[in-house]
């Protein structure tokens, strides 16, 4: 298992479509290892493939709190398959866009259908933080931001931000 650097904005790879699994190899399971322990250490409580380089449609989550035991969610190719009509605000952030937080609306309860590391297809409810985090990872295996979610005036801003601060980095 190893820490594996984060990918940051304005980094296009954050914008590819992540391709689904396949077979669950040996490769997969280093990934889901390497996913856990990068997202422990951010600390962050999801993490998709891309946010590590890797364009696969696997995603870590544990909302479990810091004194609890650690509960690992490993999800491979999850797909959101029901939304609740009701929705409710969070304060989102993203591991590859420190430091900064925004309001988010989104569906409070949702229903993901995913392939467990052993294989099994599963379906899952889940509401509050869990339902937004499985929002938020599964937008990025599709190359979304919760930065989309915002005004074009809060994403400019964002984005131009993160545009000087890579320019100052590379200079
Ligand atoms: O995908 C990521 O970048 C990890 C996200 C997951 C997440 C985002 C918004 C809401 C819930 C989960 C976070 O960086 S994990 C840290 C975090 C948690 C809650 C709110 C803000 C940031
Ligand atoms: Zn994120």
């Amino acid at each position: 298992m190893s820490i594996r650097p984060l990918v940051i904005l304005p980094d296009a790879r954050l914008r590819e479509i992540s391709a689904p699994v396949g077979t669950i190899t040996g490769d997969v399971r280093k990934l889901a290892a390497d996913m856990l322990e990068t997202m422990y250490d951010a600390p962050g409580v999801g993490l998709a493939g891309i946010q590590i380089g890797e364009a696969v449609r696997i995603v870590t989550i544990d909302t479990s709190k810091e004194k609890e035991e650690r509960k690992p969610l490993v999800l491979l190719d999850p797909e959101i398959v029901w939304t609740s009509g009701e929705t409710r605000p969070y304060e989102e952030g993203c591991l590859s866009i420190p430091d900064y937080y925004a309001e988010v609306i989104r569906p409070d309860r949702v229903r993901v259908r995913f392939r467990t590391l052993d294989g099994e297809t599963v379906e899952r409810e889940a509401d509050g933080l869990l339902a937004t985090c499985l929002q938020h990872e599964i937008d990025h295996l599709n190359g979304v931001l919760f930065i989309d979610h915002l005004s074009k005036l809060k994403r400019d801003r964002v984005m131009k931000k993160f545009a000087k601060a890579a320019k100052r980095e590379a200079a």
